[in-house]
C-alpha cells in the first residue's frame, strides 16, 4: 500500500560566539571586561497543521537549517537569538529518528510541536570568567554548534477524496486518467485488491490526494466482496467520489439504483458516512446509450441536492472540469476543518538518549578517543588557540569525569586523547579521585568502553 513518507536531515543554528572585549577608557589602559554573550541558534520544529495534507513536499526539498545566532559583541552587547525554523507536516505525521527508527513524536494533533533539532547555545562573553586570581579574561566561549540529525517522517494514508462503487465502475482507470497513479485495470470485477493512492495536481494550492478503494457491493458493510475492510479507509476521507457506470454495467445494471446500493453499504457501515460530503460521477459516457442515463442519473442527483459530472475515463471527456471542481471542494473542506483553536500541548523537545554518557574508547595501545555529546561540545567551544581558554576546558573535563573514565581505560601520562576534532597529551592531574567524587551526580557516573582495541591482540 501506497505510505506517505519522506526523510529530511534538519540542522539546528549555530549559536553565536561570546565575546572577549575590555572597556575602553580614557585614562585606563586595560578596563573590566565586558564581552557579551552570543545568541542561540534557532531550532528546527515540526508542527502538525490541518491544511497540509501530504508530505510530498519534503521528498524535493530535504535539508532544512534554522537560523545562526549572532556574535556577542562589546559593551556588554548579547548576540541575536536565531529564528526558529517551522515545518508544516500533516496531522497524523509519525516521526522517527532517522538513523536509529527510534519514535520521537506522533503528532496527533493541529498545532502540535515537536524540536527535532536544537539550536546551539551562545557562547558566554568574558565577563562570565572572571574570578578573584583571574580579573581580565582574555577568552570568550565560542558558539555551540546547532544538533543535527536525519529524522523519517511517515503519514499513513490518507487521502482527501476517495473513488467508491461498484466493481468495474472505472474506479481504477479514473485515478490513472486523474494522477500519476498506475492501477491495475481489468475487465472482471474485483480487480483492485488494495488502495491506491494518487496525487492530483489541480492548480495552485488546490492538489489533493484521491484514493481507489476495491469495488463495495450489497452487503459489504457485513463483509461481502473485499471492500468491506477499505470502509474504514473512507471513514477518515473528508470527500466521496462516488462513482457509476453510465453503460449499465456487465450486467446491464440501472445506475440510480446502484447509487442505491452504495449509499446503503456506507450508512450501514457508519452513519456519519452517509453524511459525508458526497459528489456522483457518471462514467463510461463514451459508451452508447450512456447518455440517456446520463441525462437521468444528473436529474436525479440534481433532485437529491449532489453535484454530478458526466464523464469517460477512456475518452477524458469531462475529466479537466470534475478535477478542477473536486479540488476546489477538497481545498474548501480542508480550511473548513482546521480548528479555531491549535491544540498547543508543551512543545516536546527530542533529546537524544546518550547525550550525557562519557565513553572512552582504547583505539591502540596510547591512543584514546572520549566520546559523548555534551563533553564532544565543551571542547568544540573552546578557544584551543588560548591557553587561558584550554586550562578553563581541561577543568570543566575534570569536573565531568573525563580524566577519572580515562584512568580507569588504562590511560597514563603521555598518552594521546582525542575529543572531536581536538588531540592532546593526558597528563593525570592527580588527587582526582577525592576531589570530585563528592560533587558528581550519579547519573553522569561515566560510562566505560575500550571496544576498539583488544589488548590481547
Ligand atoms: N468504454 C469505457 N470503458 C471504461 C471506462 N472506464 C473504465 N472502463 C473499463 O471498465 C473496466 C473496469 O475498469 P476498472 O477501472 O478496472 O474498474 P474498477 O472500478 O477499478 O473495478 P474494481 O477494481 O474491480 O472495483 C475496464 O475494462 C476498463 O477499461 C470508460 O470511461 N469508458
Ligand atoms: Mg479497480
Amino acid at each position: 500500500m501506497f505510505v506517505d513518507e519522506a526523510r529530511i536531515h534538519v540542522t539546528g543554528g549555530n549559536g553565536g560566539a561570546g565575546s572577549a572585549s575590555f572597556r575602553r577608557e580614557a585614562h585606563v589602559p586595560k578596563g573590566g571586561p565586558n564581552g557579551g554573550d552570543g545568541g542561540k541558534g534557532g531550532d528546527v520544529v515540526l508542527e502538525a497543521d490541518a491544511a497540509v495534507s501530504t508530505l510530498l513536499d519534503y521528498r524535493y526539498k530535504r535539508h532544512f537549517k534554522a537560523e545562526r545566532g549572532q556574535h556577542g559583541k562589546g559593551a556588554d552587547r548579547d548576540g541575536a537569538v536565531g529564528a526558529d525554523l517551522v515545518l508544516k507536516v500533516p496531522v497524523g505525521t509519525v516521526v522517527r529518528e532517522g538513523e536509529t527508527g527510534e519514535l520521537i513524536t506522533d503528532l496527533a494533533h493541529h498545532g502540535q510541536r515537536v524540536v527535532v533539532a536544537r539550536g546551539g547555545r551562545g557562547g558566554l562573553g568574558n565577563t562570565h570568567f572572571v574570578t578573584p586570581t583571574r580579573r581580565a579574561p582574555s577568552f570568550a566561549e565560542l558558539g555551540e554548534p546547532g544538533e543535527e540529525r536525519w529524522v523519517s517522517l511517515e503519514l499513513k494514508l490518507l487521502a482527501d477524496a476517495a473513488l467508491v462503487g461498484l466493481p468495474s465502475v472505472g474506479k481504477s482507470s479514473l485515478i490513472a486518467r486523474m494522477s500519476a497513479a498506475r492501477p491495475k485495470i481489468a475487465d472482471y470485477p474485483f480487480t483492485t485488491l488494495v488502495p491506491n493512492l494518487g496525487v492530483v495536481d489541480a492548480g495552485t494550492d488546490r492538489s489533493f490526494v484521491v484514493a481507489d478503494v476495491p469495488g463495495l457491493i450489497e452487503g459489504a458493510s457485513e463483509g461481502a466482496g473485499l471492500g468491506h475492510a477499505f470502509l474504514r479507509h473512507i471513514e477518515r476521507t473528508a470527500l466521496i467520489l462516488h462513482v457509476v457506470d453510465l453503460s449499465g454495467g456487465y450486467e446491464g445494471r440501472d445506475p440510480i439504483a446502484d447509487i442505491g446500493v452504495i449509499d446503503r453499504e456506507l450508512a450501514a457501515h457508519a452513519a456519519e458516512l452517509a453524511e459525508r460530503p458526497q459528489v456522483v460521477i457518471g462514467n463510461k459516457c463514451d459508451v452508447e446509450g450512456a447518455k440517456e442515463n446520463s441525462a437521468r442519473v444528473a436529474e436525479w442527483c440534481e433532485a437529491a441536492g449532489r453535484r454530478y459530472f458526466q464523464v469517460s475515463a477512456v475518452t477524458g471527456e469531462g475529466v479537466a472540469p470534475m478535477v478542477r471542481a473536486v479540488g476546489e471542494m477538497v481545498h474548501a473542506l480542508r480550511a473548513a476543518s482546521v480548528p479555531s483553536e491549535a491544540v498547543f500541548e508543551a512543545t516536546y523537545v527530542y533529546e537524544p538518549p546518550r547525550e550525557r554518557i562519557i565513553e572512552v574508547v582504547r583505539e591502540s595501545p596510547h591512543e584514546y578517543r572520549v566520546e559523548g555529546g555534551r563533553i564532544e561540545r565543551m571542547v568544540i567551544m573552546t578557544d584551543m588557540a588560548n591557553e587561558e581558554a584550554v586550562a578553563y576546558l581541561q577543568r570543566k573535563l575534570q569536573r565531568a569525569g573525563v580524566e577519572r573514565a580515562l584512568i580507569e581505560a588504562g590511560a597514563s601520562d603521555g598518552d594521546t586523547v582525542s575529543i572531536g576534532p581536538v588531540s592532546f597529551e593526558f597528563e593525570a592531574s592527580g588527587g582526582y579521585a577525592a576531589a570530585e567524587e563528592a560533587d558528581l551526580p550519579d547519573e553522569e557516573t561515566p560510562h566505560v568502553s575500550q571496544e576498539g582495541y583488544d589488548a590481547d591482540e
